[in-house]
């Protein structure tokens, strides 16, 4: 993400990587200090000794080369098979049989037989014997369907607990004088899936005798979609490249989607859309259908069905056809052929998803057809091979008129889509969104689901954090998705939970489920950020069980992607837990959705932005007040399109919830919530408070630094503590513009009134110049300095601090373009260097690209000078803001950091 120049990279990162080695490795205690060359603390005195200097370079390589024999790349996500560090391991592991039968010969099942053999083995040293009949004189591992089971065991009853389809039962069955431990799948699915629980099982030191039962999934259809374009981008994905396609052709080598088939099965998902539902139909041609069916071969061991993303207009595009109206015979008998040529090239693909008449995605609109008659013609073409129709509710008018106070995105969805209830065919499901919006940080859950009581429903979630940090910010979201899965919409005025909707169970839908967009690349950790990958596996979790709590979602992801160790698992969950909130405090409070550049990239601040446009994302903030007005008397009538119920709740200010206040109502600054407080103090109050507690999570994560291996603490303390940077530059930029906006001061007098802080514009300069900030509020008084047609440029400040020590964070601006240098320097020597090399979404100082870099234990007397070099690189001017100098206590232990 960052690095500093190769000097300092060669005694400051290999010394961290050699500590961290040693702590967790080697499991010495550290204490105190060992100067290293820029007068830094890079080890204690110990581990002075341990090393002895003279042998520094040798160690350096020969415990590097342990670490990376080693490494962690979180490549393996939460099947790791480590080792289970634990207390004591579980009693019955000692009778564990050492025999495995499989009486299934599906590919699930082989892929389950050789799972649990890898796992056994990685994690309690035990090797299975595959036996090709029930050992006459062994216990044994059974594997198979509940049929072939008690063709072999008679004796063999689910019947009270009977698993439904994909579901699976563990048992332990006594018969012929033997025990034999049970994995009966209803199907290969469901097997497999019982096969995985088991490991998660003894991963986590579960005993088996705590694994018996009967478990099936909540819904029929978990899908997760990928929205990889055929040139091997990603839209909005944040982990690389597409694991499927490169440069307009499905890639050679597809071991990682044949990994990426074995991570969804773990977690119960059965079927994969592969391209973006901005669909090209260049993915339609006989050739890429070919080549498609490659992919599908990576997925079938682990029953994953393959789906495709569909372009409605491909017969025209494509087929040459002069109309692509659903309507018309020929358009149908084109789609019949072409699902016919994909059944003969992938016989179990699963069906597709359809985004029409969205975001200038073409649709039956333009020939006066409605959604019913588009889904319902792929239907036809599908049914005959048991293939599904996934048709998102996501239609709406992106050209809304801003100044229509009527106007409302919102409503799109129930508008078009509650009036067709009961029209759409039987293997049709429509796919809505958690929200009315798009994936904002809180939004109310979708009256749809509540409107359709004759139409199979599936939720839509964003997996990949596209409004929520992109990956550079942690955000665990299960917390948010529980609260949209629990609502209780209270239709036909019953209790009418989103969860029971998705299953089927309220309105009696044979069809349903959860489709989840997850964007994983060819990054060796998928995501991009090693906490992401929680958001993947609590996806699985509440869609094969939406009743499972975010706390075990949390606890669980945690023993298996880290350790068992109580204190790992204990703070890496209160983060997990916390997240979400901290995030929505530092960014978008209130209902006030995300706040960040809808024109944009969706990263960084820009309120503004959220006006004036014709997406509809507004928050419709004046001098006087801010909120959308979506009560049925006054506003939009968003509201009325709840069960009256709901639509109560939400339509008095007294029972609103604070948390959609802005969402539903447009109120004064200076209303006051159920808590007594200001809208706008709650505003400023919940900033300072986000980002404090954004910053809490690198304190955090630091206690645990002997405790996860060396890899992915750094890689997770690198952006942790760039999280807590740029939580400083939304916290900044919201209460700016809302102080600017309301005319009313922070009661605690915090906005710019920063005692530590040295803004560019009160340095002495020679060769920065000033340039707006293309966002005013991101940067201090609106500008950046930049070095314009310079080699280099200073920015040097005299300060008549007391002696002692401090930490001092220099704010700068980090393009995706260019790569400048920073110097920092204290009375002229070098204290830090660093680049500017993250891959932050802009090219301009603004919220997206400011970023901060801080080096702890600065001693400094009254009168230093500290300065800042800037070596521009590439069309990037090495722009800063500002310098934040504050005390510490004693020199902090931790090496320079980056954020
Ligand atoms: C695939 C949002 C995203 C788009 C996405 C769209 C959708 O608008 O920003 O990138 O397009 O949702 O869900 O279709």
């Amino acid at each position: 993400m960052f690095s500093t120049q190769l000097e300092l990279f060669s005694s400051k990162a290999a010394a961290s990587a050699i500590r961290q080695a040693i702590r967790y490795r080697v499991g010495l205690a550290l204490h105190v200090e060992h100067r290293g060359a820029e007068g830094q603390n890079w080890f204690s005195e110990r581990e002075a000794r341990v090393i002895g200097r003279s042998r520094l370079v040798l160690l350096c390589c020969l415990l590097l080369t342990l670490v990376s024999a080693n490494a962690e790349d979180g490549s393996q996500a939460w099947l790791r098979y480590a080792p289970p560090v634990l207390n004591a391991i579980p009693a019955d592991y000692q009778k564990m049989p050492a025999a495995l039968v499989d009486l299934d010969s599906s590919p699930e099942s082989i892929s389950a037989q050789k799972e649990l053999r890898q796992g056994v083995q990685s994690m309690l040293n035990r090797i299975l014997r595959v036996e090709t009949k029930v050992p006459a004189n062994d216990d044994a591992w059974i594997l198979g369907t509940v049929e072939e089971i008690r063709a072999a065991f008679p004796e063999f009853h689910t019947d009270s607990n009977k698993p439904a389809p994909e579901g699976f039962s563990i048992s332990i069955l006594a018969a012929h004088g033997h025990r034999y431990w049970v994995i009966a799948g209803t199907d290969p699915r469901g097997l497999l899936y019982g096969a995985f629980r088991v490991l998660s099982g003894i991963a986590r030191g579960v005993s088996f005798a705590s694994m018996q039962g009967t478990q099936s999934p909540a819904a029929p259809v978990r899908w997760v979609n990928q929205w990889d374009n055929l040139n091997g981008t990603i839209e909005r994905g944040y982990g690389g490249r597409s694991i499927f396609f490169d440069n307009d052709q499905v890639r050679s080598d597809l071991t990682r989607a044949g990994e990426y088939a074995r991570l969804l099965a773990s977690i119960g998902i059965n079927g994969c859309t592969i391209n973006n539902v901005n669909a090209n139909p260049k993915l339609l041609t006989p050739a890429m259908i070919h080549e498609v069916a490659r992919i599908a071969d990576a997925f079938r061991p682990w029953g994953v069905r393959l789906s495709m993303s569909v372009p409605i207009d491909a017969p025209q595009i494509l087929g040459g056809l002069d109309t692509f109206d659903p309507g018309d015979p020929k358009v149908a008998a084109w789609w019949r052929e072409k699902f016919d040529q994909i059944y003969a090239a992938i016989p179990d693909f699963g069906g597709i998803e359809v985004k029409a008449d969205s975001e200038g995605q073409p649709g039956p609109s333009k020939y006066g057809r409605t959604p019913v008659d588009a889904a319902n013609m792929f239907a036809a073409a599908l049914k005959p091979h048991g293939g599904i129709v996934v048709y998102r509710a996501f239609v709406y008018n992106h050209h809304l008129d801003w100044n229509d106070i009527k106007a409302d995105r919102a409503r799109a969805a129930y508008d078009i889509f509650h009036p067709l209830d009961g029209k759409f065919a039987d293997n049709v499901i429509v796919q809505i969104k958690n929200g009315p919006i798009d994936f904002q940080v809180r939004e109310p859950v979708s009256p749809l689901f509540a409107g359709l009581h004759r139409t199979n429903e599936a939720i839509e979630l964003q997996i990949t954090q596209e409004y929520m940090g992109q990956a550079h910010h942690l955000v665990f979201l299960p917390t948010q998705w529980k609260e949209a899965l629990d609502f209780d919409l209270h239709a036909e005025n019953r209790s009418t939970p989103v969860k029971d909707i998705l299953s089927g169970k309220s309105f009696h839908r044979p069809l349903g489920g959860y489709v989840g967009v997850a964007n994983v690349g060819l990054d060796a950790n998928w995501m991009g950020h090693p906490m992401s990958m929680a958001n993947l596996y609590g996806f699985g979790r509440l869609a094969w069980n939406p009743n499972t709590t975010a706390q075990s979602i949390a606890e669980d992801w945690t023993r298996l992607t880290f350790s068992n160790d109580p204190k790992v698992v204990s703070t890496v969950s209160h983060m997990l837990l916390t997240s979400w909130s901290i995030y929505e405090r530092y960014t978008g409070p209130l209902g006030l959705q995300t706040l960040t550049n809808i024109t944009g990239p969706h990263y960084g601040p820009a309120p503004q932005s959220q006006e004036h446009n014709g997406w509809g994302q507004w928050i419709r903030a004046d001098h006087d007040g801010v909120g959308m007005d979506r009560t049925v008397a006054t506003g939009t009538g968003y509201i009325g399109q709840y069960p009256p119920a709901v639509a109560a709740m939400y339509t008095s200010l007294k029972t609103c919830p604070d948390n959609l206040l802005l969402f539903m109502h447009h109120v004064p600054y200076t209303y006051k919530l159920h808590t007594g407080k200001t809208v706008i103090q709650t505003i400023y109050d919940d900033h300072y408070l986000g980002a404090q507690e954004a910053a809490g999570f690198v304190t955090q994560w630091k206690s645990l630094d002997s405790l996860i291996d060396p890899e992915r603490y750094q890689k997770t303390l690198a952006l942790l503590e760039y999280q807590a940077g740029h939580a400083i530059v939304w916290r900044d930029a919201i209460d700016r513009w809302f102080e600017k906006m309301s005319g009313i001061p922070d009661d605690r007098h915090r906005i710019d009134h920063d005692p530590n802080r040295i803004v560019a514009a009160d340095m002495q300069l020679d060769g920065y110049k000033p340039i707006d900030a293309t966002i005013w509020e991101t940067a201090s008084g609106g500008k950046a300095y930049a070095c314009l047609d310079q080699t280099s440029c200073t920015a040097s400040t005299k300060l008549n601090r007391p002696a002692g020590w401090y930490s001092v964070a220099v704010q700068y601006f980090d393009y995706r373009r260019g790569v400048s240098t920073f110097t920092l320097q204290l009375d002229r020597q070098a204290i830090a260097t660093w680049t500017a090399e993250n891959t932050l979404p802009g090219e301009a100082p603004n919220g997206d690209t400011s970023t901060r870099f801080t080096l702890h234990g600065v001693p400094r007397r009254p009168g230093d000078t500290l300065t800042i070099e800037g070596h521009p690189d590439d069309g990037q001017p090495a722009p800063i803001d500002y310098l934040e100098i504050t005390p510490e206590a004693a020199p902090a232990p931790q090496a320079a950091s980056a954020h």
